[in-house]
Order: structure tokens, then sequence, then C-alpha cells
């Protein structure tokens, strides 16, 4: 038997935490023969809601969950932690602009980030899902200055997920058939579900779907607005397809990638195609033993470039609205 890993979550008993504690733990997203431990932060009044959820996972009786840690002490939780899965945050109330919903959750980042730099294992691997995830990443990191960058990520697999069942669904195949598809920019409206590098069993989408008015318009429409229209029709946002997510993109990291590539958003700091770096912008990533690459040697039209760029604008802005807490 291997030794165990410690997988942090933060918001445990939040939505996206119920669809994701029980994937931790039952050995599909670490593998059937990976030992865990989950250590699970909450904030102090949801600690109790957090207690319920605990006691479900006890009942599951999983033979692969070695111990479960419940705190409202992030130096608890992220002790020793080889994964930290940042999902815990503060909704958008009425009313509020997306630049209030950024400086209401950058306290929250700076002081993981510092706990995460402070106490977690040195091979510490972080991936941020609470939204505005590429930037709350990004301050994160910055509290962090002992973790190196590349083992900081925010989510954007589910914006790949979505655009994958897209494409899946008009060519009549089934998602498997998809591949090769990259998210660029934030992951919010902005980013690009690049459908000009995407395969459809192993062809260019651009020849099996023969209409570019579709992919521009209505394709990376439904891709960019897909949280809003899971809202609309459920009454709350995306959970257990947001946790789906966090599964695949852990998978990815713990499996080298086969052929094909997936994406995340990284500290781009080497201007991989030119783009501004200094940010934290999804690409796609292949990964291999045990570090990700950026895919390289891609064409980017001038169609994508414009698209990435008005993403990477909004990043610049988000990174605007918070300098006062990047070092
Ligand atoms: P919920 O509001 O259901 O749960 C959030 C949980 O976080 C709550 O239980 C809350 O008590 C806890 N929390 C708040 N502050 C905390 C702190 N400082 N430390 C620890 N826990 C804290 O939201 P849920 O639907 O689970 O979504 C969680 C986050 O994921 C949101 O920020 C949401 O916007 C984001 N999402 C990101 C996605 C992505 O693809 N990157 C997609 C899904 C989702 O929208």
């Amino acid at each position: 038997m291997k030794e165990p890993i410690r997988v942090a979550i933060t918001g445990g008993a939040g939505q996206i935490g119920y669809s994701l504690l029980f994937r931790l733990a039952n050995g599909e997203t670490f593998g059937v023969d990976q030992p865990v431990i989950l250590q699970i932060l909450e904030i102090p009044q949801a600690v109790e809601a957090l207690r319920g959820v605990v006691m479900e996972l006890r009942d599951c009786a999983y033979p692969l969950l070695q111990d479960i840690i419940a705190s409202d002490d992030e130096k608890v939780v992220f002790n020793d932690a080889n994964w930290a899965i940042l999902v815990g945050g503060k909704p958008r109330g009425p009313g509020m602009e997306r630049a209030d919903v950024i400086r209401d959750n950058a306290p929250i980042f700076v002081a993981q980030g510092k706990a995460i730099n402070d106490y977690a294992a040195d091979d510490i691997r972080v991936l941020v899902v609470a939204n505005p995830c590429n930037t709350n990443a990004l301050i994160a990191m910055n509290s962090a200055p002992d973790v190196p960058a590349d083992r900081w990520m925010a989510m954007t697999r589910l914006d790949q997920n979505r655009a994958v069942a897209q494409l899946a669904d008009k060519a009549g195949v089934q998602p498997a058939a998809v591949s090769h598809m990259a998210i660029w920019g934030n992951h919010s409206p902005t980013m690009l579900p690049d459908f000009e590098h995407a395969q459809i069993g192993g062809q260019p989408v651009t020849s099996v779907i023969d209409d570019r008015a579709w992919l521009e318009g209505d394709f990376v429409e439904k891709v960019q607005q897909r949280g809003k229209e899971v809202i609309d029709a459920r009454g709350k946002s995306s959970a257990a397809s947001a946790a789906n997510a966090v599964v695949d993109h852990i998978r990815s990291m713990v499996q080298p990638t086969e052929g094909t590539w997936f994406s995340a958003a990284i500290y781009a700091d080497g201007n991989p195609y030119g783009l501004p770096g200094g940010l934290f912008s999804s690409f796609p990533l292949r990964m291999m033993g045990s570090g990700y690459e950026v895919v390289s040697g891609l064409e980017l039209s001038d169609y994508a470039r414009r698209k990435i760029g008005t993403s990477i604008e909004e990043l610049q802005e988000e990174r605007e609205a918070v300098a006062d807490l990047l070092k």
C-alpha cells in the first residue's frame, strides 16, 4: 500500500464540496491504490454543516480514506498537504460588480496563500476553483513566496468539458471523439474555447463542422455563457459538473497525458505565444512525468489573438484591482 496523500479542500460544506469530497475519497481521482487523508476547511458558521458532510463521508466506509480532518483553522487544514483545492469563497451578492467580488475574496487568498507557504508539504500542488479563480490564484501565489509558480493553477477544465460536450452534440458524436480542446484566457465569459485546434475523430473540428458562423457565434457564446444558463435553469450555479472538472483536472495532472491536451490557467510568466505575462491565463497543457508544459507551436489566427487579447485585458484589469496585495 502506498503512503497516504493529504488533500486539503476549502469550502467543504458548499455545493461543489458536497459533490467533490466523495470523489476524492473513492479512488477515482488519485488512483485506486492511493490512500488519501482529507483535510477540510470551512468558516466557523459552516463548521456544523461540515460535520454532517464528514459523517456522510465516514458512512461510505471508503477503503482508501484513511482519515478526515475538518477545521476552521488554516494551519490545521494545510498542514503537510500535498494537494490544496481552493473551492471556498464569498459569492457575488446582489448588486455587486465583478471588482467588488474580487476585493471581497482577495483577503481569503492572501491568508490561504500564506498558510500554504508555511504549512503545506514541499510537493504541494494547488488548484484554485473559487471565483474569480485566475486572480485568486495570482493573489495566493504572491502570498506564498516559497512555493514555486508552477505548482499553482486555476481551473478552466469545466469550460473545456462544456466545449467538448457542445462540439460532440453538434457533430453527432460521443464526447470521447473530441480531443485537443484548449481554453485560452480568463475563466469568465471572455474566454476563448479554441475550436481552431480541436479535433473530432482526429480531424480538425473546422472540417467536421463546416459552419464557421456557428463555431464563432453560437458555440463560443454557449460555452462562455454556460454557467449563467445553468443558474437560470437550476437556480444555483454549476456544482456537480464543477466537481467533475476538478476530478478530471487532477487526473490529468497525476497521469501523463496520452497524445492530447488539457486546459488550466497557469502563471504565464514566460510569455508563451507572445501573450503578456504576470497573470494566470489558460493554456493547452501536457503533463510530462512530474511536470507540465504548455503545448507549443500552435498557430494562433488573427481571430484567436483578438479574442484572447480581450480576455487578457480583463485579467490585467482584475490584477490592477488587487495591485496593492501583490508584492
Ligand atoms: P457555495 O457557496 O455553495 O460554497 C462555498 C463554501 O465556501 C461555503 O460553504 C462557504 O462557507 C465556504 N467558504 C467561504 N469562505 C471561506 C473561507 N475563507 N475558507 C473556507 N471556506 C470558505 O459555492 P459553490 O457552488 O461550492 O462554489 C464555490 C466556488 O466555486 C465559487 O467561488 C464559484 O464561483 C466557483 N466556481 C468555479 C468554477 C470554475 O470553473 N472555476 C465553476 C463552478 C463555480 O462557479
